[in-house]
């Protein structure tokens, strides 16, 4: 089994990056410089055509999207226990979550931070109001689901959908509401960032803002 991520400092793949750190698996990491257009570079888009980061090359091949890449990893590694097996009660809720961050949320935060240049920089202003709308409507239903003071966003453990969302959340810092001034989204978060995992993601990535302030 190898496995060699391409990713950006706190992009997309640094769910992924997260997952195999958590994992304890080995792995090889490669910088794709975003700012710079590395992702546009002929060799990156023989690996993702889509020229954008995450792609994970899984035993040779090259596999892409972030959340793709999430569930596949926990069906590679099952003993891990960061997805509910099938058949579990937790099952249908990690289905759901995992495809709402993937298909509501992640989709928005594209919106708000490419709205100038994935469509016409003149629409980029309502465009960016109408992902804000999405994006916050969207913290609202976390919150609520953590309402209940559940520990992780499914079951009663760590998961992939804890990954996506804690990446999500960070990326919401400098919005005009981060998710941190939700209530139940802040403790979630203090907790998350104190993971040994998450606090070596951070080092890895050379990530110095969002933590917690005495992790
Ligand atoms: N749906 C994709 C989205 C990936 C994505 O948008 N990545 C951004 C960084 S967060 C990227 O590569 N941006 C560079 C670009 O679009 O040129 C996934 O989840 O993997």
């Amino acid at each position: 089994m190898s496995y060699i991520l391409y990713y950006s400092p706190g992009a997309a793949s640094m769910a992924v990056h997260w997952m195999l750190l958590e994992l304890g698996v080995p792995f090889e990491t490669r910088l794709v410089d975003i700012d710079a257009g590395a992702q546009h570079a002929p060799e990156y888009l023989r690996l993702n055509p889509t020229g954008r980061v995450p792609t994970l090359v899984i035993d040779g091949t090259p596999r892409g999207e972030s959340t793709a890449l999430l569930m596949l990893l926990a069906e590679r590694h099952p003993e891990s226990g960061l997805a509910p097996l099938p058949n579990a009660t937790e099952r249908p809720e990690w289905f759901e979550t995992m495809i709402y961050l993937a298909n509501a949320l992640l989709p928005a935060m594209r919106s708000w931070f490419y709205a100038a240049t994935d469509g016409e920089p003149a629409d980029a202003t309502a465009i960016k109001e109408f992902a804000r709308r999405q994006i916050e409507a969207s913290m609202e239903r976390l919150d609520k689901t953590l309402g209940d003071g559940r520990p992780y966003l499914v079951g009663d453990r760590l998961s992939t959908a804890d990954f996506l969302a804690l990446m999500l959340m960070r990326w919401t810092r400098n919005m005009p509401r981060p998710a941190t001034s939700w209530p139940n989204l802040a403790r979630y978060v203090e907790r998350l960032r104190a993971t040994p995992s998450f606090l070596e993601l951070n080092k890895r990535e050379g990530l110095t803002e969002w933590q917690n302030a005495s992790p």
